[in-house]
């Protein structure tokens, strides 16, 4: 049966992927979209002015836009999809949560929050157990799950896979597309040969979010994980896709080989928008460059290579596409567990 879905922030970037990624999709049906006071009462067509992903399927641009209110929500609708941005959030999503609806938001506020499960299907699939405890706590009839940021979602699945080999430390320096900074950063494509070296509050999400992601959970709270993450943030003039330079210290000798098979076989997870292989390994320095390898897995897998040893583990590079999997491809496949989960 279909799952009736909305969006609340349809119109910037991540809400026009969501609309992407919602079409035609197997068991999501797209039945409500809202944004700020501007835009409602609007088509959506006239407001979502600016354009940054593909054309707006029909059926979507002639659908009226609602407000952030919860009155103005359908009643009927199971699941509601966030890319608000995180300061009308905090304020939003507990109103929903309140009301009952189980909110899957790509919104950065409260992904810290201790009862809040910060997911990755293939990662911590298990962290959802956490909406018992956010139901218990704050008497919500919803539930609420997050993805992180596009940056941690591009280095946490290779960190997975690298988990058994004792991670200690982590460095990791990220070279991010300008979409990652919403519409100032779109148009600031018009200024190109700039490269920006340093991103405000970035550094943070990457140390304090992968390791949540790969902390323990003994069905009541998570314990972070015991490595060190130290990142430094950078924006570069390309309009999707972050690349990343990490160095991680190992316990246990991996040999590059060891580390590639390591991330090869990391087990994926039998959801729709997920890709069959988690992590595409490139092993030959010298291939011929795809176009875009962000596109591997219509934009949901990881990309990594570069695989070479140091004195204390390996380094390597990776690379995921920041709006699709770094995005709202995180919360669709956060809603998709909701569902194979049976929380809605
Ligand atoms: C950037 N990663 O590229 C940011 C954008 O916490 O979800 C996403 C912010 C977030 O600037």
């Amino acid at each position: 049966m279909a799952v009736r879905v909305g969006i609340l922030g349809a119109t910037g970037a991540v809400g026009q992927r969501f609309i992407q990624l919602l079409e035609d999709h197997p068991t999501f049906e797209l039945a409500a979209l809202t944004a700020s006071e501007s835009s409602a009462g609007k088509r959506y067509d006239e407001a979502a002015k600016w354009r940054v992903n593909t054309p707006i399927p029909d059926d979507v641009a002639a659908m009226e836009v609602g407000s952030t209110d919860p009155a103005d929500v359908p009643d009927d609708i199971d699941l509601l999809f966030s890319s608000l941005p995180s300061s009308v959030a905090a304020e939003v999503e507990p109103e929903f949560l309140e009301a009952g609806y189980v909110v899957s938001s790509n919104s950065s506020n409260d992904r810290m929050a201790p009862d809040v499960p910060l997911t990755i299907p293939e990662i911590n699939p298990g962290h959802l157990d956490l909406i018992e405890v956010q139901r218990d706590e704050r008497g919500w009839d919803g539930a609420l799950v997050k993805n992180p940021n596009c940056s941690t979602i591009t280095m946490v699945p290779t960190l997975a896979a690298l988990d058994q080999f004792g991670l200690e430390r982590v460095d990791v320096t990220t070279l991010q597309a300008v979409s990652g900074a919403g519409y100032d950063g779109v148009t600031s494509m018009e200024i190109i040969d700039n490269a920006i070296p340093h991103i405000g509050g970035e550094e943070e999400k990457m140390e304090t979010e992968s390791r949540k992601l790969l902390g323990s959970f003994d069905g009541a709270e998570v314990a972070l994980h015991g490595a060190e993450v130290n990142a430094s943030c950078n924006r570069i003039p390309t309009l999707d896709g972050h690349l990343e330079s990490v160095f991680a210290d190992l316990a246990d000798d991996a040999s590059p080989e060891d580390v590639a098979a390591a991330m090869r076989e990391y087990p994926g997870v039998d959801l729709p928008s997920a890709p069959e292989q988690l992590i595409h390994v490139f092993e030959d320095n010298f291939r011929p460059q795809p176009r875009l390898d962000r596109e591997r897995g219509d934009g949901m897998q990881i990309s990594a290579g570069g695989i070479q040893a140091t004195e204390r583990g390996v380094k390597y590079n990776c690379l995921a596409h920041n709006t699709i999997r770094g995005a709202a491809g995180a919360s669709v496949l956060n809603g998709e567990l909701l569902a194979q989960e049976g929380w809605i």
